[in-house]
């Protein structure tokens, strides 16, 4: 069981226990890319260009100081350079089928005439906040924009599969897309879930984010939404659901989204692990917003520290911010509660006395315990990021 609940202690234990070292200590850092390169894809607002072809676009900072991503704001991330540009809904079908009693298709019709099931529910790839690593990894260069919060509205993926009839021996369920590789050689995403977690109430076929149907960058007709688990598993697109009784042995399940087997999946920076598992549930995380690496503040005025926090899918129980540089904490009120998935965006407010630097650090704790390690853990994929981060500010 994955577990980045570290307390200090706990942590610096792990961390000579493995020989890592801390890494840019007192270098500042932006948490968020700059908006340099804006670019406007369709149905989209000006988004942060990482690659254009297959796109891969960023969420620009000010979107997170909002509790809700509009979906023109949402970031993009497709793997392989062949993806759909239009589909007609007429003859759109998801293909449900193998280890099962029955096979069958789905037609948009058909998605919307079972029960309709939505929640909010944080999208994060697994690579958000890569491009802070230390030493660097391969891999999209991300800020922190590769996440969002989003409404999402469709019909439970257990009913379907309930309607298919899961052969007692099957051991995953696989989903694929309407994309593919521009080259025979480059391997499609297929990706699986174990059957047990599969068959989970909340996992849904989705085919509205935010109340209007997907955008056709973030997966029209409709995407598997896997609650609390990185966006790797969400298929967009989706035109297959098959049962298997074997494990799926593809690229994307085997080399790619794999982390280090053991509790922080973490290991000394610049070394590979030996056992590996699949990417799963996200861990615990908190982001300063406002204010932002390097801003002046004025002295003896009150300013706001605010940010968001999210978990795995444990809701977030409270968020505790230092303005020095983690030598005392004070709590930050939370806002509106949308569910255990969802982000919550929390503040503090701050009347600083006296002139000077200050490095101001958020910390947050799921409703299971999970919280946030103070540096930051390593793996070579640059997965799952969610040290406490540092905001050095300058005061007068
Ligand atoms: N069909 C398809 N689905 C996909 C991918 C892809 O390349 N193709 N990428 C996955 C990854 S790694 C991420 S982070 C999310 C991104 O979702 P978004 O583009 O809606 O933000 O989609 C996931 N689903
Ligand atoms: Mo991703």
């Amino acid at each position: 069981m994955k577990s980045r609940s570290f307390s200090r202690r706990d942590f610096l234990k792990t961390a000579s226990s493995i020989g890592m070292v801390t890494a840019l200590e007192g270098i500042p850092v932006d948490l968020f890319a700059s908006e340099g390169k804006l670019v406007r894809f369709p149905e989209k607002t000006d988004l942060i260009l990482l690659t254009s072809r297959p796109p891969q676009l960023e969420t620009p900072k000010h979107f997170f100081k909002e509790l809700i991503t509009p979906n023109e704001a949402l970031f993009v991330r497709w793997h392989i350079a062949n993806i759909p540009t239009s589909v007609d809904l007429q003859t759109w079908r998801i293909k449900v089928g193998g280890n099962t009693e029955r096979s069958f298709e789905l037609s948009m019709d058909d998605l919307k005439g079972l029960p309709k099931v939505s929640y909010t529910a944080v999208i994060q790839c697994a690579g958000n906040g890569r491009s802070l690593f230390e030493p660097r990894v391969p891999g999209g260069q991300w800020g922190n924009g590769a996440m969002g919060n989003v409404t999402w509205g469709g019909a439970r993926l257990k009913d379907i599969l309930a309607k298919a009839g899961v052969k007692g021996d099957s051991v995953e369920v696989s989903f694929n897309g309407l994309d593919s590789g521009p080259l025979p050689t480059v391997p499609d995403l297929v990706k699986a879930l174990p059957v047990d977690k599969a068959l989970e109430e909340d996992i849904i076929i989705a085919y509205e984010m935010n109340g209007k149907p997907l955008t056709m960058l973030n997966g029209f007709p409709a995407r598997l939404v896997v609650p609390g688990w990185y966006a790797s598993y969400w298929v967009k697109a989706l035109s297959d659901v098959t049962v298997l009784s074997k494990p799926l042995e593809t690229f994307w399940m085997n080399p790619a989204y794999r982390i280090p087997a053991n509790p922080c999946a973490c290991v000394p920076p610049g070394t590979n692990p030996g056992k590996t598992v699949p990417i799963n549930r996200m861990d615990t995380r908190s982001l300063i917003i406002e204010p932002s690496q390097g801003n002046r503040l004025p002295m003896g005025k009150e300013v706001t520290i605010s940010g968001l926090a999210f978990s795995g899918g444990y809701g977030i129980k409270d968020v505790v911010v230092s303005v020095d540089g983690g030598k005392t904490w004070k709590e930050a009120k939370l806002g509106k509660d949308l569910g255990k998935y969802s982000w919550v965006l929390w503040s503090l407010p701050w009347r600083p006395s006296q002139k000077g630097k200050y490095t101001l650090m958020a910390r947050a704790t799921d409703s299971i315990g999970e919280s946030q390690p103070l540096d930051s853990l390593w793996n070579p994929a640059g997965y799952m990021r969610n040290n406490i981060e540092k905001v050095d500010v300058t005061v007068g």
